[in-house]
């Protein structure tokens, strides 16, 4: 399975993935979970959020079910780890549990949920926001991609009817539990020595653009006192975010940002960035937000510039079932637990009310997000055997 995937949407000059919503790469990817589905003579469905499904056993007649998977997308320049490993390790947790020759009681599910990342249009985990209720279709369909296509007009370009795009209940009542594989992203089961580990909790975590507005003028010839230049607005604001986040232990990027007119000899007429902000305790996320938009707006005030922040998403504490989870770690002969400040759609499940939960497999350099993620075939194969059992106990 892994062979089949390697090179869908790789970069031959970075070896990253660029496996975006609706684009040829996204078809090639749900093709391919079509193809490991039917193949193993499981039924087949997508939900009106466009999500992926592949059942053992039927929920609609035996009741909900036991679900597991996770994503095909990746961000820019991503990993080959962060959601495949999840949907592979699914499938081939199905296959041992058919090895071992099993009797269900209750079906099993494989989830693909479509635009984790959320890298072309904006919002984090669309595809179970939009399942759940958490996310509006019309929003959804509104969204932009960087070149100034819709999700709509996206859908309708893969051949699915923009239309449809709503949240579906029924799809939700076939899953009476969700667990979620996931490659680490951070170093947490290294500290622990541990191949697998179960999730606590997820950070609250959130998205904002920054849109800093300043004016176009000649590089040279304009004196720096003479200038409204929101390069520097948008420069002491990352810097201030960095700081704002270093001491509150909580987390500030700015990973994305645009410009006009983009030219060596100009100064500016507009940056745009966007910050991706996270920490434990909701409050302090809050706190940090306000902070800096404070700041920004001091700051905007000094350069002649001007700064307005549009939240794109926000996404509140997740504590994960604790009943649930403490099963998992006794099932795994007591699997550490720890949290995370990575987002999923496990998450989205569990603040739609599933009982929902995650198991992480370990990743020997924590990194995330990049072409080095990693995690070690003896891990992943240690992943499927955990998953396997989880779903045994849940399962039988
Ligand atoms: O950005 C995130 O937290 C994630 O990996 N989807
Ligand atoms: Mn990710
Ligand atoms: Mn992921």
């Amino acid at each position: 399975m892994w062979t089949d995937l390697v090179d869908i949407g790789r970069s031959p000059t970075t070896g990253g993935y660029r496996r975006f919503a609706l684009t040829p790469e996204d078809g090639q990817l749900r093709e391919w979970f079509e193809q490991e589905a039917t193949r193993r003579g499981l039924d087949l469905t997508v939900d009106r959020a466009g999500n992926q499904w592949a059942w053992w056993g039927n929920p609609d007649f035996d009741g909900p079910g036991i679900a597991t998977g996770s994503h095909l997308d990746s961000v820019p320049d991503g990993g080959a780890f962060d959601g495949p490993l999840g949907v592979v390790s699914a499938f081939a947790a199905l296959d041992l549990l058919v090895l071992q020759g099993i009797t269900l009681s209750r079906p099993i599910g494989i989830a693909c949920f479509s635009d984790e990342e959320g890298s072309r249009f904006g919002v984090a985990c669309s595809g179970s926001r939009v399942l759940t209720g958490a996310l509006d279709p019309d929003r959804a369909r509104a969204l932009t991609d960087q070149d100034g296509m819709s999700y709509a007009d996206a859908m309708a370009w893969a051949g699915r009817a923009p239309h449809l795009l709503a949240p579906d209940p029924e799809a939700l009542a076939r899953v009476d539990t969700f667990v979620e594989l996931h490659v680490e992203q951070g170093r947490g089961l290294i500290e622990c020595k541990a191949p697998v580990g179960v999730a606590s909790e997820i950070w609250p975590h959130g998205r904002w653009r920054f849109s800093f507005t300043g004016r176009a003028d000649h590089a040279g010839t304009t004196r720096m006192s003479d200038r409204a230049d929101p390069m520097l607005t948008f420069a002491v604001t990352a810097l201030a975010a960095n700081k704002q986040a270093r001491s509150r232990e909580a987390r500030a990027t700015f990973g994305r940002v645009t410009l006009a007119p983009n030219g060596t000899n100009a100064i500016p007429s507009q940056v745009t960035a966007w910050l991706d902000a996270r920490a434990e305790a909701p409050d302090t996320l809050d706190a940090l937000v306000t902070e800096l938009c404070r700041q920004a707006t001091e700051r905007a005030e000094r350069d002649g510039t001007t700064v307005e922040v549009t939240v794109e998403s926000s996404t509140g504490l997740v504590s994960f079932d604790v009943p649930l989870r403490d099963r998992l770690a006794a099932v795994l002969g007591g699997a550490p637990v720890l949290p995370t400040a990575a987002g999923h759609d496990a998450g989205v499940l569990s603040t739609a009310g599933i009982r929902t939960a995650m198991l992480f497999v370990r990743n020997p350099t924590g990194i995330s997000h990049s072409p080095e993620e990693h995690a070690e075939l003896g891990d992943c194969a240690a992943g499927v055997r955990a998953l396997a059992d989880v779903l045994r106990d849940l399962a039988t």
